[in-house]
């Protein structure tokens, strides 16, 4: 953004929406945005840190999220907010790749433009989506594909995510095969191309300063694929996409164009720079290679679109605030989620990854959506003791041990580790 959110502009939004748009007074707290000191290591390996390490920030309609770049902005969602399976939207992380960023909105003038090779090329305005489209509904986790890539080694560049560059939502929308069809693909058509309303300078001299992705019209997640206008039963706040975004579940989130306005059917293949060369990774089992193999040229790199999400869990509770206490009844908790198929079973284990335990699945909300899990533990060692967690999807996919490692830093679903205190009753 070359300026920033005024009070002003937002209160534009909040009167141009017809929906009620803001829950409470975010900029309220802007003035009184707390930063927190920078801590020294980031590294790998034993890391204590699950989230990046960024300050606090307050922006409109969000709660204090961590700050990784303002220019494009990039914030990441705390740990403590995945306790629960639903992500609240004012907690949802937000990441964007260009600077300039709507921040208002009219939905009387708003049109979703279908252009390009349609039989009947459309604009459809919200009140037609909201009306004239059947609706539906489907939790599905929004990952990027950038999660976790500061735990990279040998580290890569890109924002130095932790692990909470993710978020799953209610969705509420259309099909986006529904609104293709009203349009009519015309004989010809090779690609549907997404773009949203941001923009401004990118990657310098790469053309890139409008982001865009494209699908095959025969890929089958077009048939799955979602134009929401509604998450967790809320307008989508502005900086997750207001008024419509695409949900791709089990794809990562690049997919997800926020502030959807031009769908267009190309007769050639698109080749901007975010289909290529962003957002690619090897076309290896998954997805990974050695900075060797690649600086001998000897990899082939496919759009990251090509997979869907690898099974990962998270420990949420107990973190590394506070010890617990030996022989106190304590309950291990937090999230598993899979884009290849629901999860099918979390075990976790309190002495390492030695042994392993069956946990307690929680509500089933769908095979994209997280999953809580939690296991009851009485701790019989004193001292530092190390949790771990550890995935199995429907397809039979289990996390791995061992961290990718790939250019684009993407696609990390190592088993996670956690170490608790433990004291002597
Ligand atoms: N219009 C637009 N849509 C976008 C992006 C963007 O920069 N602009 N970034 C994509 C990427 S890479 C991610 S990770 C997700 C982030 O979604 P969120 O900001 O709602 O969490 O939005 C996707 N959709
Ligand atoms: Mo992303």
């Amino acid at each position: 953004m070359d300026r920033t959110l005024h009070r002003r502009e937002w209160l534009t939004l909040a009167a141009a929406s017809t929906a009620a748009l803001i829950a409470r007074p975010a900029w309220a707290v802007v003035a009184a945005q707390a930063e927190t000191p920078l801590q020294s290591f980031t590294g790998p390996g034993a890391n204590p840190f699950w989230n990046s390490v960024g300050p606090y920030v307050t922006y409109p309609q969000k709660s204090p999220l961590l700050r990784l770049t303002d220019r494009p902005i990039q914030l990441e969602t705390p740990r403590a907010y995945f306790r629960s399976a639903i992500t609240p939207n004012e907690a949802f992380y937000v990441r964007y790749h260009l600077p300039d960023i709507p921040n208002a909105i009219d939905l009387k003038t708003w049109r979703l433009e279908l252009t390009g090779n349609f039989k009947r090329p459309l604009q459809l305005s919200f009140d037609q989506l909201l009306r004239e489209f059947r609706s539906v509904d489907i939790a599905a986790v929004n990952q990027c594909s950038g999660n976790s890539r500061s735990y990279f080694q040998p580290r890569v560049p890109g924002g130095q995510w932790g692990n909470g560059a993710m978020g799953n939502a209610m969705w509420t929308g259309v099909r986006l095969r529904d609104v293709l069809a009203r349009a009519g693909i015309e004989k010809g058509t090779v690609q549907i191309q997404f773009e949203g309303l941001d923009h401004g300078p990118g990657p310098e001299g790469k053309g890139s300063h409008r982001f865009i992705k494209s699908w095959d019209i025969h890929e089958p997640i077009l048939d799955e694929a979602i134009i929401a206008y509604a998450m967790n039963g809320e307008p989508l706040p502005m900086l997750n996409g207001f008024p419509v975004r695409l949900v791709m579940p089990g794809k990562f989130a690049t997919y997800w164009t926020k502030h959807l306005t031009h769908i267009r059917a190309l007769t050639t293949p698109d080749t901007n720079f975010w289909m290529y060369p962003a957002y690619q990774i090897p076309d290896t089992p998954n997805g990974s290679t050695t900075p060797e193999e690649l600086k001998a040229g000897k990899v082939k790199l496919v759009p990251i679109g090509h997979v869907n999400m690898p099974v990962r869990s998270f420990i949420i509770d107990p973190d590394d605030s506070a010890p617990v206490v030996q022989g106190l009844p304590t309950v291990i908790r937090g999230i598993a989620f899979s884009g290849m198929g629901g999860i099918r079973k979390v075990e976790v284990s309190t002495d390492g990854g030695q042994t392993w335990k069956a946990a307690k699945l929680g509500r089933d909300l769908g095979r994209y959506s997280f999953r809580e899990f939690e296991l009851a533990w009485k701790p019989e060692l004193t001292g530092l003791q190390t949790l771990a967690v550890r995935a199995t999807d429907t397809g039979g996919h289990v996390q791995p041990d061992s961290g990718v490692w790939n250019p684009g830093g993407y696609l990390w679903n190592k088993i996670e580790r956690q170490q608790v205190l433990v004291l002597g009753a």
